[in-house]
């Protein structure tokens, strides 16, 4: 039976490191210990202890380490787990997976595993366990904190709060469909109506934060546009620090998007370099000015460059894609200087002498920062969520105009359902429970 396994997986990265930590789960999990380590007596719990590592069936040495034991229910998994802290090197880590691989009911953990075991003993929630996987992800602060904050269960929290609001709701309307003959409260019916409306008003509110926290576990995205040769794979060049995209003064050089990953401040950026646009009797180049217009509508703020050495002569193609979520640019600002004076708001640049970029990532930085703004409370940080909310709403809204209690009392199941598919909790079992607590009937 693939659930009774014992699982075990080096839990740290691949290759030559100092350390390499496997981590072991499962009913036999203290065989690892017993049949491997020498001494063999199994160690006090959550103790680190230091011991030879042998071939269970050669007995060759393999290595020393540092052995954990965590036994159940007092670990990641919820079940016994043991730790084993080796040297990190290859020859090592694979002589450890054979070793491990050789006892009896081991075999090698698929790809979460560990935690999917945890969420199924209870240890975490689903949103929980979404966490882990962004925080291991996290290459940025503001990716770490959300991450961090959301598998301290601030997201999970929050749905489970709503939920446990949901389940009052229904309690009270099934005990109107079940005793209607009985005394029940006058304004029961009235509550109940404000209570939906209340939660749909939140759920709304959670739903519209411009995807805040979806956008900051996948990036935010920045696309770089303007007519062939204003600079802009210089530009890309210049904020990535490196020369990702070729530059020439060949215009229809760049075709294809070109992508760079960036930090500002924190935040993921995902900049992306375009095509130049113009018509183009070239079929790649046209396909190139195709992808640069779909980058443009599908970036969260697109970064327009016009070309110094013609300014203030634009392109109208350029032109007509500026609007709200525009940072606009004028390159080769060196060549500007001599002719005119410098232009305000498009932002002066000369990738070659650098002045403006400063400036330029400023502006970037505070228009990533303003859309990013930390509103307090938790960002939604899954489409999956966001489905699952929207699929809430909409059944606690059609409850709202229900003819009879029985149809509403449905619909607050369905949205409750939907509330529970996030976090993994699916149970509306405990209704009598309150029904009884909260208000006496038929006593
Ligand atoms: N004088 C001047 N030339 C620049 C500047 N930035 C880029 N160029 C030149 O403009 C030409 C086109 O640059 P490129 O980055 O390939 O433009 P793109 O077609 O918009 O990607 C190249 O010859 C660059 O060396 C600048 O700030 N000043
Ligand atoms: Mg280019």
């Amino acid at each position: 039976m693939v659930s009774d396994a014992t699982i075990f997986a080096l839990a740290s990265a691949a290759g030559r490191a100092g350390v390499a930590v496997f981590r072991v789960s499962g009913t036999q999990a203290r065989q690892a210990i017993i049949k491997l380590c020498q001494p063999n007596d199994v160690p006090n719990p959550r103790r680190a202890s230091l011991r030879a590592i042998h071939h269970p069936a050669t007995h060759e040495k393999i290595d020393q380490g540092l052995i954990l034991w965590f036994p159940a229910p007092h670990s990641f998994t919820g079940e016994d787990v043991v730790e084993i802290h080796a040297h990190g090197g290859r020859a090592v880590t694979s002589a450890l997976t054979e070793a491990l691989r050789d006892l009896p009911d081991f075999r090698l953990a698929e790809p979460g595993e560990f935690t999917r075991r945890a969420f199924e003993n209870g240890k975490l929630d689903l949103t929980e366990a979404e966490a882990i996987a962004d925080l291991v992800d996290a290459e940025t602060e503001a990716q770490r904190r959300q991450a961090l904050r959301q598998f301290e269960g601030a997201l999970g929290k929050l749905y489970e709060d709503w939920r446990a609001r949901l389940t009052h709701v229904l309690a009270y309307l099934e005990a109107s469909i079940d005793f209607a003959d009985e005394d029940l409260p006058k304004d029961v019916a009235e509550k109940q109506t404000d209570d939906i409306r209340k939660l749909i008003e939140e759920i709304t509110r959670h739903l519209a934060d411009g995807h805040r926290g979806e956008r900051l576990r996948e990036g935010f995205s920045i696309a770089i546009l303007g007519p062939p040769n204003a600079g802009k794979s210089s530009l890309l060049n210049a904020l990535a620090r490196r020369e990702a995209a070729i530059v020439s003064s060949i215009a229809g050089t760049t075709r294809d998007v070109i992508e760079v990953h960036l930090d500002l401040n924190g935040y993921p950026v995902i900049l992306a370099d375009t095509a130049g646009l113009r018509e183009s009797a070239d079929s790649i180049e046209s396909e190139g000015v195709r992808r640069a217009l779909q980058r443009a509508e599908q970036a969260d703020l697109k970064l327009i460059v016009f070309d110094g050495a013609v300014w203030p002569q634009r392109d109208t193609a350029t032109e007509s894609l500026v609007d709200d979520d525009t940072v606009v640019v004028v390159n080769k600002a060196d060549l500007l200087e001599a002719r005119s004076p410098n232009p305000q708001s498009p932002i002066p640049v000369s990738t070659l002498t650098g002045q403006g970029l400063p400036e330029l990532l400023q502006t970037l930085t505070r228009a990533i920062e303003s859309r990013f703004a930390d509103t307090g409370a938790p960002a939604l940080t899954r489409a999956r969520h966001r489905a699952a909310l929207e699929e809430s709403a909409q059944h606690l809204q059609r409850s709202l105009t229900a003819t009879h209690p029985e149809l509403r009392a449905e619909d607050v199941r369905l949205a409750m359902r939907s509330l529970g598919r996030i976090t993994g909790r699916v149970d509306v079992e405990d209704l009598l429970d309150i029904i009884f607590r909260d208000f006496c009937i038929g006593k």
